[in-house]
């Protein structure tokens, strides 16, 4: 395992994630057409099952998302997210044995949730939005800062850099100074290179391949390349097909620092992070 400069100890709200070793995160969206069968409470059990199932699978955080942010996904409201957002935080904090992480750019999401038992803010935004920065500080959580240029309605309008791995490093350093300017202490973050965010094929593959560049902030990296499009263009697979792309970059992330795995197939990329761990620990 990649050493590491950082304390492995992350306060979540009530429960403590520890670094020493990487965690898998499951995503759990609650965006209207994820349980779309039956009525609002059949959709929340629904939710609730999933979470549980992954928690079963070895998920030590579940991502719980109520916005899209996939190109055109349709805007909603504060109000909209919070109305779908709450009621599972709630229910998985009540019931479950799991760091619930937000994916929110939304400040009132940010502090409801938090007072409902979210242990960590998950901003594909980072801290952008108005108010975000005081909110996510007032909440005292851990947040994980993400690049993306533009927003996910435009993001994939042909993207430029000149060299895409400094580029995003220069832009986390200036979240991070951002972040400590409201009081949120380098120790409470993690950063992601955000994966399929306003970046071609070329640039996610060259990021992927030098993302080892990341660790020079000390701080622990999130990854998600669950079933994303870098996937499907490299190997030109549909979406259904992309878990063998998947675990692949999911072992090679680890090997380039990685802590959290962002996945939909949790059991299986459980595997590959247990192997990886087997093997590390050897003598
Ligand atoms: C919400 N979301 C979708 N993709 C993501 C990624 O790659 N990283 C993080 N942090 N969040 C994501």
């Amino acid at each position: 395992m990649t050493s590491v400069s950082f304390s492995t100890r992350l306060p979540c709200g009530n429960r403590v994630l520890d670094l020493a070793h990487t965690h898998v995160m499951g995503i759990l969206n609650v965006t209207p057409d994820s349980f779309s069968d039956g009525g609002r409470f059949s959709q929340l059990d629904a939710a609730l099952r999933h979470a549980e199932a992954m928690v079963a699978a070895g998920a030590t955080l579940i991502d719980v998302g109520g916005e899209s942010t996939r190109p055109g996904a349709r805007a909603v409201s504060p109000l909209e997210e919070l109305e779908r957002v709450a009621p599972i935080v709630e229910r998985i904090h009540r019931e479950l044995d799991v760091i619930i992480s937000v994916d929110t750019s939304t400040p009132a999401v940010m502090r409801e949730t938090a007072r409902l038992g979210a242990g960590l803010i998950n901003d594909v935004r980072s801290l952008q939005r108005d108010g975000a920065l005081d909110a996510a500080a007032a909440t005292g959580l851990p947040v994980c800062l993400m690049h993306m240029l533009g927003e996910p309605g435009d993001m994939q309008n042909d993207p430029h850099y000149r060299n895409v791995t400094e580029e995003v490093c220069a832009f986390l350093a200036e979240r991070m100074a951002q972040c400590a300017a409201v009081g949120i202490a380098a120790e409470r973050i993690v950063l992601d290179p955000g994966f399929g965010f306003a970046k071609t094929l070329q640039h996610n593959l060259s990021l992927f391949k030098h993302m080892e560049a990341l660790n020079v902030f000390g701080r622990p990296l999130l990854v998600g390349v669950s079933r994303k499009s870098m996937i499907g263009h490299t190997l030109n697979r549909p979406v259904g097909e992309r878990l063998y792309g998947g675990l692949a970059l999911a072992a090679l992330a680890m090997g380039k620092g990685a802590r959290i795995l962002r996945v939909h197939d949790v059991a299986e990329t459980v595997d590959v992070v247990r192997m990886i761990t087997a093997v590390e620990m050897a003598e």
